[in-house]
């Protein structure tokens, strides 16, 4: 088989990363080792920045976002038994939309496929060879039979536990680490959010995140120890900590829960994100606690960048955004990797602080919430922060 770029992996980073790549008329193959059902139902992110969701749009596949997604203005923070909101329309021009991820990958799919696009699903035993040539191959199982793919370049969109960057000699990386002392419960219920807009609450139980993938369909989360299962939250247990720490703010309705799991927190960052012409995207280089909300923005961001790079190299054979590729994505990243470390410091509480840390988040929330300046800059990193060409 050949193609011009050979995808591994099809969550938000590869079908995106071939969606654009279509587009400019670059061809592409996507390798995926899960059944289409299981990707496309997959419960994970669910909100979208102001730049990604016109992205979608823009490029012919956001019109079932712009009928069933919901348009948000603001977020509010509850502590100290108030709501606090913060309007991101009045300080930054912009917003959010809330959209499930896997809507997302349905939708580029569909559009995939409806283009004519190769994605092979249930592939196995996927490795990548050559990278550092000028035309590097991968090997893989389909249909129980052996294939190999010889490409130009190698889109490593396969997730935090992908092959792809384990296949670059560890000598030429370096890995940033941070784990956090706490994680999520999270569930799907079948009943209404407490607010029409997402509420990030502060209080002496640990945190709680109220948000949504629909009008009578709420995504709840509680921050649980680092070490807990699942098993240790029934259902009675979760409705009782998100009615207690909504701290009166809100009335909170049950229903039928759909899902429930635990979310683990963690920090990562790999440096550089390339390696020959093996160039990684998404949670393949980075991941983040979800409290920032931007894991598959990133995603986004990573691939928007490389299309551009690779059409220019078959554009003019010009390599110096390839070659730029990391540096330019990592600027970003790390922004986001502070400012989801930021919210998350911010709303938990931390077992290894002490009562002057509980003022001085209380202070902290405090001054995001009455000061023009310190909202403002959590409203332009949280409606996302532009993507550099
Ligand atoms: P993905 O992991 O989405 O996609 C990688 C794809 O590669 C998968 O389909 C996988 O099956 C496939 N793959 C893996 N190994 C392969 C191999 N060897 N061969 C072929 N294919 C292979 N982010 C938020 O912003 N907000 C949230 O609330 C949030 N919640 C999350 C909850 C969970 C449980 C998880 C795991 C993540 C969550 N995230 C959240 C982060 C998530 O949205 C990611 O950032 C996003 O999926 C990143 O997209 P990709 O980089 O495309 O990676
Ligand atoms: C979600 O909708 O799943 C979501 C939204 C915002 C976050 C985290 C998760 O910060």
């Amino acid at each position: 088989m050949r193609t011009q770029v050979a995808i591994v992996g099809a969550g938000p980073a590869g079908l995106m990363l071939s969606h654009l790549l279509r587009l400019e008329g670059i061809d592409s193959i996507i390798l995926e080792n899960r059944s289409r059902e299981y990707i496309e139902s997959r419960i994970r992110a669910g909100l979208i920045e102001q730049w990604a969701s016109d992205l979608l749009v823009e490029t012919g596949v956001g019109e079932r976002m712009q009928r069933e997604g919901m348009f948000h203005n603001g977020v509010y923070f509850a502590f100290a038994g108030a709501l606090h909101y913060i309007n991101f329309r009045e300080l930054v021009g912009k917003g959010i939309t809330i959209y499930g991820q896997q809507e997302v990958i349905k939708d580029l799919v569909a559009r995939r496929l409806a283009d004519g696009g190769q994605i092979l699903f249930e592939v196995a035993d996927v490795s990548v060879h050559d990278l550092g040539g000028k035309a590097p191959k991968i090997r893989f199982q389909h249909a129980g039979k052996q294939h190999e793919i010889v490409c130009d370049f190698i889109g490593g969109c396969d997730g935090f536990h992908g092959i792809c960057r384990p296949s670059i000699p560890a000598s030429a990386l370096t890995a940033y680490d941070r784990e956090y002392p706490f994680n999520w419960v999270g569930i799907l219920s079948e009943s209404p959010p407490p607010e029409h807009e997402l509420i990030y609450s502060y209080h002496d139980r640990g945190f709680a995140l109220y948000t949504m993938r629909s009008p009578t369909l709420a995504r709840l989360y509680v921050q649980c120890p680092p070490d807990d299962d699942i098993e240790n939250w029934p259902d009675t247990r979760i409705w009782q900590e998100l009615h207690a720490r909504l701290g009166g703010t809100r009335p909170l309705a049950e229903g039928t829960m759909l899902q429930k799991g635990i979310t683990t927190m963690r920090s990562f960052v790999l440096e550089p994100m390339q390696y020959g012409r093996l160039f990684l995207a998404g949670d393949s280089a980075h991941i983040q606690p979800p409290t920032g909300a931007k894991g598959m923005n990133l995603a986004l961001a990573d691939v928007l960048v490389l299309c551009r790079a690779i059409t220019k190299y078959y554009r003019s054979g010009n390599t110096d955004l390839l070659e730029r590729y990391s540096a330019t994505c990592l600027r970003r990243v790390w922004k986001a990797q502070r400012f989801s470390w930021w919210m998350t410091q911010l709303f938990h509480l931390d077992p290894n602080h002490n009562a002057f840390d509980r003022r001085r988040q209380l202070a902290e929330l405090d001054y995001v919430t009455s000061s023009q300046a310190a909202a403002r800059s959590m409203a332009e990193n949280y409606t996302g922060l532009p993507v550099e060409a």
